[in-house]
């Protein structure tokens, strides 16, 4: 089982779109978890298109090239993921904050969020900090989530919190953050209510966020 995912994640590193399509639908055709053809799979594979490309071993078109490959395979994979029942009738809205273009972890989640019944308003890449409570307060929005994957960008987050607080809305809308990047305490400093490392946590820590239950 393990063996036709390392062979997901090579033919991704390798940027062998087709065979990585065909390994990943033979994997769901054999009943390998979804959740693990997405992590030790699509997103280990991606991860090493990034490490190449960190090396000076893969240059920008290869790095597009695996997120292309990694963004089809993810829509393949991401609807097969089991539904977290229970988010209904919150609201988020979600997006890539300013200055950065990455989006395939952001709808990841924010397809996880809507499975799970949340109403999921999608703002896209390169958000700026005023669209982001603009669109929370015309969609009655509950939560704020953003995705950072650029260290150069993660500030933003803290950015979109220091206005709500400026406007006096902080305590309208719970605030969500993630991306490769951020972890627990930089979340904690950007002065975000919580924090996950991938799509799934996100749809737990979601629910807990708005009274939900979850994990
Ligand atoms: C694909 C890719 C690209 C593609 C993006 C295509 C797209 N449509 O998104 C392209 C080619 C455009 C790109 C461009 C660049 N990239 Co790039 N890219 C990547 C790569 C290889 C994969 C990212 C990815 O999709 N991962 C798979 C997804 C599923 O994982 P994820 O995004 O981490 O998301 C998961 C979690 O983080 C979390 N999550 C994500 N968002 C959110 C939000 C919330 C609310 C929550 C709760 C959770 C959450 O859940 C997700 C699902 O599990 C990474 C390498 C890496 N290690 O991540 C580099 C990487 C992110 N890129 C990098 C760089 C440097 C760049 C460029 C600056 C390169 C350049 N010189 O131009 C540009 C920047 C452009 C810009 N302004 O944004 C660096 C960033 C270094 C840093 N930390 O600052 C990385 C780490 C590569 C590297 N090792 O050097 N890139």
């Amino acid at each position: 089982m393990s063996e036709v995912l390392s062979k997901i994640a090579k033919s991704i590193e390798e940027l062998d779109g087709k065979e990585a399509e065909n390994l990943v639908r033979k994997a769901l055709d054999e009943g390998v978890d979804p959740v693990k053809i997405l992590e030790d799979g699509i997103i280990a594979g991606v991860r090493a298109v990034g490490e190449k490309f960190e090396k000076k071993e893969y240059f920008l078109a290869e790095l597009y090239e695996g997120g292309e490959i990694a963004e089809k395979l993810v829509e393949i994979v991401g609807p097969r993921i089991p539904k977290e029942a229970g988010g209904a009738r919150k609201r988020v809205v979600i997006g890539t904050v300013h200055g950065d273009l990455h989006d395939i972890g952001k709808n990841l989640v924010a397809m996880q969020l809507t499975m799970a019944g949340f109403e999921v308003r999608d703002l896209g890449i390169d958000v700026p900090a005023m669209r982001f409570i603009e669109e929370a307060e015309s969609f009655k929005a509950d939560i704020i989530a953003m995705s950072s994957l650029l260290m150069a960008t993660m500030m933003n987050m803290a950015e979109v919190v220091n206005l709500l607080k400026e406007l006096g809305l902080r305590d309208k809308y719970k605030v969500l953050v993630g991306g490769g990047p951020i972890n627990p305490a930089l979340a904690q400093m950007f002065g975000a209510d919580g924090y996950a490392e991938n799509a799934v946590e996100a749809v737990k820590v979601a629910k807990k966020l708005v009274g939900l239950g979850g994990a």
